[in-house]
């Protein structure tokens, strides 16, 4: 089958494309990953042409020997679906999981994203937590961004203010959100911090960067990424208008709102303010 027309490529292109035409992505910003399923491995097999093995800059043993459908180190979101085959790459990992090689894409040249230590650490804690876990988003989102700046860098805030901004919010994300502090992107350290987060967690935002979110689809990780989005465009919203909140939803209401939906909002998040 011709790589490109793989079900699986045309859906990370078109979430590439979706997350484009929100705004998500100015220049090269934000990165997507995306592990492979074996049969779909074999189905685009008769494509590859493997390159050198490269240090990924930390190691992810329980991801050895896997593959991932990622995004170019400063490739543009706006052009991955345009140009796919210099945008985005396959890689493989070898039996240690600590080295990879591109087996297709980026034919002018390049590396996978800057963040693929966190895609692949993220998606390490994933896969051992459940396996059904197989992307992971970063990007750009500008009202969480904007919410860094004036609220305490804390999960037990954001995970509260986020949910109460919209009620659907404790209903997709009932685990919460975790918080970075701001640290240099691109490494390990970044992606040790991230991954821990993502032990308990969904959804993690680096402060004054952006956002990562982890998912079992490419739809399900999207929409994670756009429900905490929007509900932080409407408390910028809510703030901007100066005058605070009359009123919100409280502790009880959404406990009621879990049991509504037979699920469980941890209690950590539901303090009184
Ligand atoms: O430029 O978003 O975090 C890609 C990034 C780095
Ligand atoms: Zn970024």
């Amino acid at each position: 089958m011709n790589f490109l027309d793989a079900a699986f490529v045309q859906d990370f292109i078109r979430m590439a494309d979706d997350g484009w035409q929100q705004g998500w992505h100015e220049r090269n910003g934000g990165n997507l990953s995306y592990r492979v399923k074996a049969e779909e491995v074999e189905a685009v097999r008769e494509n590859f042409a493997p390159g050198e093995w490269r240090p990924i800059g930390t190691s992810v043993p329980a991801l050895a020997e896997e593959y991932f459908l990622v995004t170019g180190s400063g490739k543009y979101f706006r052009n991955v679906s345009i140009k796919p085959e210099d945008s985005i790459c396959m890689i493989e990992l070898d039996e240690k999981g600590e080295n990879y090689r591109i087996v297709w894409g980026l034919v002018n040249g390049g590396r996978p994203t800057s963040e693929l230590p966190s895609h692949l650490m993220n998606l390490e804690v994933k896969k051992l937590q459940d396996p059904k876990y197989r992307v992971v988003y970063h990007a750009h989102t500008p009202n969480i961004i904007a919410l860094t700046f004036v609220l305490p860098l804390e999960d037990k805030v954001f995970t509260r203010e986020i949910w109460e901004m919209a009620t659907e919010c404790p209903v997709v994300f009932p685990q919460g959100i975790g918080v970075v502090p701001w640290m240099v992107p691109g490494g390990r350290e970044i992606a040790v911090a991230t991954s821990e987060l993502m032990k308990k967690y969904d959804l993690a935002i680096w402060a004054h960067h952006g956002m990562f979110a982890a998912g079992e689809d490419f739809d399900l990780t999207f929409g994670l990424m756009h429900t905490a989005e929007k509900s932080a465009e409407i408390l910028v919203k809510v703030l901007s208008m100066g005058a605070g909140k009359r009123q919100t939803i409280q502790p009880d209401e959404f406990r009621q709102l879990a049991k509504a939906f037979k699920g469980d909002l941890p209690e950590e998040f539901l303090y009184e303010k």
